[in-house]
């Protein structure tokens, strides 16, 4: 079994808190990425489904491609939020439309590392009660939060230990695992870089920084990119692991434009 070297011990105990909470809750909402609401799947989200019925809900639909977003909406998923902006009026007319099992609705919000979990409870509940952050593994443990007519739970983002090595790279351009879980900045933004040409997406990405066709090695890429931006050390050379956090930093938080890495079906390691 390969593993990760981030499983935290956080993360180990938010999955058995979740699977004991199960039994007092009526309905989760699984929060996923809108640029790749496939690889963002929660690990225990088929488990859960067991026991209570989960929503599976794409955050951060302001930094998709809004074409494809439309493609993953025509499918199983019937939510996409710009967690920043919009409200949630219809999830929140689903959810009161259940009958609860207590006097309360109660609510579990699950979904792997910085997929916007917190800000989603945040804008359920009408504040700002759980903590919210641009790193993974902001949430430490569940907490109990109240809505209006509701209670809402907030988890820890639990990511597979055992997934393939090629999903923890592409949750690494997205910000949901660590760049250290697949060998550093580097090996992230040169999986990127690759992925980005082989799906004739590179240039609509690096074209903010000027970046031209080439058909140089990714490695030769990854230096053309440091160069532009000033990476460099102090002899002059290219510093390209700097090079590469600007990269990896910047395509996570879609200051390089709107991109979907995957639609229905398709894996990105085709
Ligand atoms: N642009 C954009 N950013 C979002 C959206 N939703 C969340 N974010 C940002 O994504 C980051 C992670 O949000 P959180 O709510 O802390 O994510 P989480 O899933 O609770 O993360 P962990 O607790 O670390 O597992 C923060 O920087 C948020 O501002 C969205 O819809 N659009
Ligand atoms: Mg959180």
């Amino acid at each position: 079994m390969s593993r990760t070297v981030w499983f935290p011990g956080h993360m180990a105990k938010g999955r058995r808190e979740l699977s004991e909470l199960a039994a007092r809750l009526d309905l989760f909402i699984e929060t996923r990425d809108a640029r790749a609401p496939a690889s963002t799947s929660s690990p225990d989200a088929a488990a859960l489904a067991k026991l209570k019925p989960v929503v599976a809900v794409l955050a951060k639909k302001d930094l998709a491609d809004p074409e494809k977003t439309k493609i993953w909406l025509k499918g199983r998923t019937r939510y996409a939020f710009d967690l920043r902006r919009d409200g949630l009026g219809p999830l929140k007319k689903e959810m009161l439309r259940l009958k609860p099992a207590h006097r309360e609705l109660r609510v579990g919000v699950v979904g792997i590392p910085n997929v916007g979990k917190s800000m989603l409870l945040n804008s359920l509940v009408g504040g700002a009660a759980a903590k919210v952050g641009g790193v993974p593994g902001v949430t430490r443990g569940v907490g109990w939060y109240r809505g209006n007519g509701f209670l809402v739970v907030d988890s820890p983002g639990i990511l597979d230990p055992r997934s393939a090595p090629g999903v923890h790279l592409a949750l690494s351009w997205l910000g949901c695992a660590r760049a250290e879980v697949v060998g550093g900045y580097e090996a992230a933004a040169l999986g990127l870089i690759s992925f980005l040409r082989r799906r004739g997406l590179w240039l609509a990405v690096a074209g903010v920084w000027g970046a031209a066709e080439t058909d140089e090695p990714d490695e030769a890429v990854l230096d053309g990119i440091g160069r532009r931006l000033g990476c460099l050390s102090s002899g002059g050379a290219v510093n390209s692991g700097l090079a590469a956090r600007r990269l990896v930093e910047s395509f996570a938080s879609g200051r390089l434009g709107r991109v979907t890495l995957e639609l229905p079906g398709e894996s990105i390691f085709d």
